[in-house]
């Protein structure tokens, strides 16, 4: 049901692919970039009508030019020394994004905030590994795969450790 994967987010054929976005919903770099590039114009349109997102929450468009049907941008926290509500924060994000997609059977993770934003990598993938493995759990959704797909060999290392069994 959980699955890790390396490579372009952007070429993932499931129902919906999660982008690592800001409180703009306007676009960026990094991941944001390469989703906005590759669902085209069409997206940009659709994002402006929703007024931004805070810190923790997620908004949901549709896919345009991906073969994602779906995109749900979550908006992750800067990294300010993890002790500024960060876990939190990044927790709510895997939570919102889940509940968002709970209606569909595919979805696609990237390592939220731990580019730009500076979240240390294995303390993000120990919370978004806790945060869909107890939503997997808990039922009342349609989900049949969860994928963490990784930009670097380094990340999925990271991502393979912490879901190995103890
Ligand atoms: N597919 C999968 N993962 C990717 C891709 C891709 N095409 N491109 C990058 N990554 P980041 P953040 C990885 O910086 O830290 C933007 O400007 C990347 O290697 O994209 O949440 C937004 O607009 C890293 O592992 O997102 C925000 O302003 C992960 O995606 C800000 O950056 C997240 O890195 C968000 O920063």
């Amino acid at each position: 049901m959980i699955e890790v994967v390396r490579g372009d987010i952007t070429k993932l054929d499931v129902d919906a692919i999660v982008n690592a976005a800001n409180e703009s919903l306007l676009g960026g770099g990094g991941v944001d970039g390469a989703i906005h590039r590759a669902a085209g114009p069409e997206l940009l349109a659709e994002c402006e009508t929703l007024g931004g997102a805070k810190t923790g929450q997620a908004k949901r468009t549709r896919g345009h030019r991906l073969p994602a049907r779906y995109v749900v941008h979550a908006v992750g926290p800067v990294w300010r020394g993890g002790g500024h509500g960060e876990d939190d924060l990044l927790a709510s994000c895997y939570r919102e994004s889940l509940r968002l997609a709970s209606d569909l059977r595919s979805i696609a993770f990237p390592a939220i905030s731990t580019g730009v934003f500076a979240f240390p990598i294995e303390r993000a993938t120990r919370i978004a590994v806790r945060e869909v493995k107890r939503f997997l759990a808990a039922g009342g959704h349609s989900l049949e795969k969860v994928v963490f797909c990784c930009f670097s060999a380094a990340d999925e290392a990271v991502y393979r450790k912490v879901l190995a069994p103890e």
